[in-house]
């Protein structure tokens, strides 16, 4: 999707802070950190919510999934825990509609989430 900022993300064309890279898939450090690590897990191919993931995309999302953790593992919040998060739109407080999963640590989460 040409105006889809994380599709540029994912063509090279805008230079996030990687922290690790697949074939399929991109995870990079968040603009605006909402905990002491914040990393976003985004399909390289255009995604635009959960809601449109279709049964074509169940080995990608388990790369997503495999990704979520292996970024955990690399930033050291496996042992203590952190928090998977997918927004998926308005109510779910979705701003950017590129698939991705939110990694978030390095403190204690709250729950409910607001
Ligand atoms: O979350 C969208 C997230 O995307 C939000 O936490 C900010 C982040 N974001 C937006 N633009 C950028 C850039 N340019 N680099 C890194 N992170 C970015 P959502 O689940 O859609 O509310």
């Amino acid at each position: 999707m040409a105006e889809c900022i994380f599709c540029k993300m994912a063509a090279g064309e805008i230079k996030p802070a990687i922290v690790h890279e697949t074939d399929q898939v991109l995870a990079f450090r968040d603009i605006n950190p909402r905990a002491p690590v914040h990393v976003l897990v985004i399909p390289k191919k255009h995604i635009a919510t959960l809601n449109d993931l279709d049964a074509g995309d169940t080995q990608l999302a388990g790369e997503l999934l495999q990704t979520a953790k292996i970024v955990a593992e690399m930033e050291g919040l496996s042992q203590n825990g952190y928090r998977t998060v997918i927004n998926c739109n308005a109510h779910g407080g979705q701003e950017v509609f590129h698939l991705h999963i939110h990694v978030l640590g390095g403190r204690a989460m709250k729950w409910p989430p607001g």
